[in-house]
């Protein structure tokens, strides 16, 4: 059975605190690539700013100048044959920066962080897709974020072809995007998987469906996982 720490307790003096009653909202959206992350991502800050909630929107790698920078050399191909551990340290150095910088503060700041890609990204990339041992990637997931996990990561699901024709539509790929199927087709097997093992908070969404009917699925999660009340919103 897999333990993971969903309410963040804290003990000041003999008196334990609950901080998801003081903290903001943390929601990311993983999937492979053109599986719809940032059209849905809109959608969403959208909804939650309709019924009062101060959102800020970020992304991984990236969200910080360092991290950005980082990003630039994580995608470009000036070194197509970067090795797999030198990419997994790159991510959580990119994260580390993030989280000091941005989540957290906006997280104690109460205000509620959408992210694009997270740590399930890590998992499902450089584990999945990489192969790198798993354990690696959670120490690595402890030393830098602690007990800090999403209350909601929504996984958007589709298969690797429908996500490679939509994103196929736009611009050069980048260096992880030149990767073969197979790969995105073990990037999506382990999001899958991290949704069976995280039920408490992480979904799936299919995203194979045009896009009103993602975006109801995606409705009905927030309320399921409490971060919606179902009074507050109107379809
Ligand atoms: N990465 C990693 O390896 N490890 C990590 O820890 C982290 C990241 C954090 C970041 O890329 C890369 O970093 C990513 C993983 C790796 N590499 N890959 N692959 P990114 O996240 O910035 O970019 P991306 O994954 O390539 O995302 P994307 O291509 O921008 O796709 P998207 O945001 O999911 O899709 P979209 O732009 O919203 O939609 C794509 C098109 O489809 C667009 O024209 C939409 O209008 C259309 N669309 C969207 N939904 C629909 C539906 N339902 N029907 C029809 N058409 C639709």
């Amino acid at each position: 059975m897999f333990l993971t720490i969903f309410s963040i307790h804290t003990i000041h003096g003999d008196k334990v605190i609950n901080k998801e009653d003081e903290m903001g909202k943390f929601i990311t959206l993983e999937g492979i690539e053109g599986v719809g992350k940032t059209s849905n991502l809109r959608f969403i800050k959208e909804l939650l700013e309709g019924v009062g909630h101060d959102c800020v929107v970020t992304r991984e790698p990236g969200g910080t100048n360092l991290g950005e920078a980082l990003r630039a050399l994580l995608l470009s191909h000036s070194d197509d044959h970067m090795s797999a551990d030198a990419e997994l340290l790159m991510m959580f150095a990119a994260r580390a920066e993030h989280l000091s910088k941005v989540i957290r503060p906006a997280l104690e700041n109460k205000q509620t962080v959408l992210c694009d890609r997270f740590t399930e990204a890590t998992y499902a990339y450089q584990g999945g897709g990489r192969l790198l041992d798993v354990d690696k990637i959670s120490e690595l997931e402890q030393w830098v974020q602690g007990d800090l996990r999403p209350d909601l990561t929504v996984i958007l699901d589709a298969p690797v072809e429908i996500g490679r024709a939509r994103a196929g539509r736009r611009s050069e790929p980048d260096r992880i995007e030149k990767e073969h199927d197979d790969f995105f087709q073990r990037v999506r097997e382990a999001y899958i998987e991290l949704a069976n093992h995280y039920p408490h908070r992480i979904c799936l969404i299919d995203a194979s469906l045009e896009l009103a009917a993602v975006q109801k699925q995606i409705r009905e999660k927030l309320i399921e996982y409490d971060i919606l009340d179902q009074e507050a919103v109107r379809e």
